[in-house]
């Protein structure tokens, strides 16, 4: 909750209340965030952890990785899952958790869904044939369900909504979980998660998944290639080759995912196009229509289905002509009834 009250217009109580609700979230939520509309008023923390600050910082990011580290140590098997329909930052984040796993000479799993695959984790998983110890982390639910036992835990990747999950029988099936995410915490929460480790100005969860790494790295344990590119190509597609939400840390954790071996050419060949996707993208952008000057949008036949992918591309292509500020797919819109301009 966010709180505010004071002698100001509603508006500007409304204003602070708003933020400090963001604070509440930033800081992983469960709390009451409590501050008078005025500049010099300092704000309250209930609940959650009173003690903390609102911003990110390092300290957090070390103390998760070592939270995550104590996890791993008191289980046998870690499975990791995204949302359905995964990105590259999921994917990326994901194998990035495996190699932590790894690291804690661990089990670890990758759940996919094989009928859920978009090109670009195809294009990945084609490059990941050349690692066979990796590939092997690659299951279904169905197998994650099978193999899972008292001593697992269920590590979600670059969503926190239980039901946006790649198989939920999968996430039913676990009562230990931890969440790494990115984004603004919403209402649906698994149950008394493990950790939470929720940080919405990080660009990316493969962003936080690089960090956590990087402080558990040693000199002698080099990371995978495949590990390194795919945290890599999971912040470029998440901030749009560092143009949106991009801040200098995710500059220094490209960095140091550069250092450790990442092949931008071979990130550059995941995010690519192939054809068949182009004419989708093509056939949608030809398909947008002028709402206001500034905002164009392109709906679709009602019996046409796009993946998100495809959608996210016509919407970027639009938004870099001239003078297009808004650009809105109305099937999106209407279908996970938010906006996306
Ligand atoms: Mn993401």
């Amino acid at each position: 909750m966010g709180i505010s009250y004071g002698e100001e217009s509603f508006e500007e109580i409304g204003e602070v209340a708003q933020n400090n609700l963001d604070i509440a979230l930033v800081r992983g939520g469960d709390q009451v965030v409590l501050k008078e509309a005025k500049e010099e008023a300092k704000p309250q923390f209930f609940g959650g952890n009173t003690d903390g600050t609102p911003k990110r910082t390092r300290v957090r990011s070390r103390a998760m990785s070592t939270a995550l580290r104590k996890i791993f140590a008191e289980n046998q098997r870690i499975f990791i899952m995204g949302h359905r329909y995964p990105d590259m930052d999921a994917l990326g984040s994901a194998f990035g958790v495996a190699y932590m796993a790894m690291m804690s000479d661990k089990e670890c799993y990758i759940i996919l869904n094989p009928k859920e695959i978009t090109a670009d984790i195809q294009r990945a998983l084609e490059e990941l044939k050349k690692y066979p110890e990796l590939e092997r982390f690659v299951i279904t639910g169905e197998e994650a369900v099978n193999l899972s036992n008292e001593e697992s835990v269920l590590v979600m990747v670059d969503y926190h909504k239980p039901s946006m999950s790649i198989s939920q029988a999968v996430y039913d099936e676990f009562d230990k979980i931890a969440v790494i995410d990115h984004h603004r915490r919403g209402d649906e929460f698994p149950d008394k998660p493990l950790l939470t480790y929720i940080e919405s100005s990080a660009s990316s969860a493969s962003e936080l998944v690089a960090e956590l790494i990087q402080y558990r790295a040693s000199r002698r344990s080099q990371v995978p290639k495949f590990i390194t590119t795919s945290l890599l190509a999971g912040i470029y597609v998440d901030t749009k080759n560092f143009t949106v939400r991009t801040t200098g840390r995710t500059f220094d954790i490209a960095g140091y995912l550069k250092n450790q071996g990442a092949d931008t050419s071979l990130v550059q060949y995941m995010l690519s196009t192939d054809l068949d996707s182009y004419l989708m993208i093509s056939e949608l952008v030809s398909r947008s229509q002028h709402f206001r000057e500034d905002i164009v949008i392109a709906a679709a036949d009602e019996d046409r289905v796009y993946d998100s992918v495809t959608v996210a591309k016509a919407a970027d292509t639009l938004l870099s002509i001239n003078g297009i500020c808004g650009v809105c797919h109305y099937e999106t819109a209407r279908r996970f009834d938010r906006y996306q301009c």
